[in-house]
């Protein structure tokens, strides 16, 4: 198909779209003035499943990266990933297989790789062939999971990457990947680029029920895609979607990416995908005005799409204290999965989901609904806040007492571990909690102490 003949076609979609909010209506909606606050359910929700999921997933290699990046870690040609199509079927694709798991989690929210950097899409869009619907699969993934999260009351949202290795108008096609990547958008057909990404959104978000969330992805040069034009399309079609911060203009929420901000981000100081420091103190508590949402992303091995050979596991222990030490900074934790050809999840994210589900049990009440706490900085030691209650999260076990000294405690008037709602003596003598604790950890990974304030 030609570019002009793909033009045309997106305009006659292009014109039979809904009504036009106004822009007033849109900046009100965007600066979440539109009655309750749109980011309410994402922040009492903290911990998410992210998945990466393609014909990539076939090849044991990493999402796109192999294409833009041809390295030595990556073996395969751009001819050998772009056929990849031609034999992806996962025949065990069980959406509600992967939502019985988020939920063993206590996963809260699922963001699905919708189209990632090489432009392959995981739904039947009718602006392109390079899509599921074209593989001996057939079947549109996207409306398989978004129909299973509907039923089983599982928020979904969509990554969507703006780079697009496959369309012809973000890059020339006719050269390899590795060499445009960045995409071309100094020539006469770049605008068309646009109206694909706009169409594909409204697509994604007409078709597929609610939709929580838009990630955009790719972190170089973003302005390129006109932010503001494609938050416009979001939130025309559905007013309460959450946009992350990837497409050039601020959004929602920041993104760090495979670690975590050293402080609670706030406003007006940096953090973007590279930035650990956040300009503000390690026990620096900010004011809620004042405090940025963000959402760390990361992957349980080291890659984002299914590789048999990346053995290289984060322990349970290890993505408890990482989801606890999120929370403690008021962040959300997006947990990556990428499941195997056939659409199952390997046993070894699903161990590690049930133990982080199993402390989830008994633990949950410190991290949804909460916020970042009033003791910060502290070795070992992380908080949490909701209401009246405090959470004081104990990574290694003290042997008798636990000592903590804050300017802001407030005046408590109880003290139990939250596993097995024992209660704790304790005493406060100016800005010192002392707590006597039992000689064992109730819980090797973290135990929790709730403290509940005397109004
Ligand atoms: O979808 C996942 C990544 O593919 C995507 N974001 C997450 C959620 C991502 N886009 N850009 N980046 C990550 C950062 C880019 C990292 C790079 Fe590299 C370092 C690109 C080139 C050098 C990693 C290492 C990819 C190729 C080599």
């Amino acid at each position: 198909m030609s570019i002009q003949t793909v033009t045309r076609r997106y305009l006659l979609a292009a014109l039979s779209t809904g009504p036009l909010l106004t822009r007033a209506a849109w900046a009100k909606a965007a600066s979440g003035q539109a009655g309750t606050d749109r980011t309410a359910w994402y922040r009492e929700a903290k911990f998410g499943m992210f998945i990466h999921w393609g014909p990539y997933s076939l090849a044991s290699v990493e999402a796109s990266w192999p294409i833009m990046r041809p390295s030595k870690e990556f073996p395969i040609t751009e001819e050998q990933y772009r056929s990849l199509p031609r034999q992806f079927n996962p025949t065990k694709f069980d959406p509600h297989a992967w939502i019985a798991l988020a939920k063993s989690a206590h996963q809260r929210y699922m963001v699905f790789t919708t189209k990632h950097h090489d432009g392959f899409c995981m739904f039947d869009s009718a602006y392109t062939d390079y899509k599921i619907t074209n593989t001996p699969y057939k079947k549109d993934i996207v409306a398989q999971l978004a129909e299973a999260c509907g039923r089983e009351t599982m928020p979904l949202g969509f990554y969507y990457s703006p780079p697009d290795m496959n369309h012809p108008a973000f890059r020339d096609t006719s050269k390899l990947s590795s060499t445009n990547w960045n995409g071309e958008p100094t020539r006469a057909v770049w605008p068309t680029y646009l109206d694909y990404m706009e169409l594909q959104l409204r697509e994604l978000l007409t078709r597929y029920g609610d939709v929580v969330l838009i990630w955009f992805d790719g972190l170089y040069n973003q302005r390129k895609f006109d932010g503001e034009r494609m938050h416009r399309a979001i939130l025309e079609m559905q007013p309460p979607t959450l946009i992350n911060n990837r497409i050039g203009i601020p959004g929602d929420f920041e993104t760090p990416e495979q670690f975590l901000p050293a402080s609670i981000p706030v406003k007006g100081k940096t953090l973007d995908f590279n930035h650990k420091d956040t300009g503000s103190q390690p026990n620096y508590v900010p004011a809620p005005e004042e405090f940025r949402l963000w959402e760390t992303c990361m992957t349980i091995n080291n890659t984002w799409a299914y590789n048999k050979s990346d053995r290289d596991f984060k322990s349970s222990q290890h993505l408890i204290r990482t989801l606890v030490e999120v929370a403690s900074r008021g962040g959300n934790f997006l947990l990556n999965v990428g499941p195997q050809p056939d659409g199952t999840i390997q046993p070894e994210f699903a161990e590690r989901l049930h133990a982080i589900g199993k402390w989830m049990d008994h633990n949950s009440e410190s991290i949804h609904g909460t916020t970042y706490g009033p003791v910060q900085g502290l070795p070992s030691v992380r908080t949490t806040a909701k209401g009246r209650d405090v959470f004081i999260h104990v990574f290694d076990w003290p042997a008798a007492a636990l000592e903590l000294t804050a300017e802001n405690l407030p005046k408590f008037r109880s003290a139990r571990l939250l596993a097995t709602g024992q209660s704790l003596d304790f005493h406060q003598k100016d800005r010192r909690l002392t707590l006597k604790l039992p000689a064992q950890a109730p819980d090797p990974d973290v135990s929790v102490i709730a403290m509940r304030a005397a109004v």
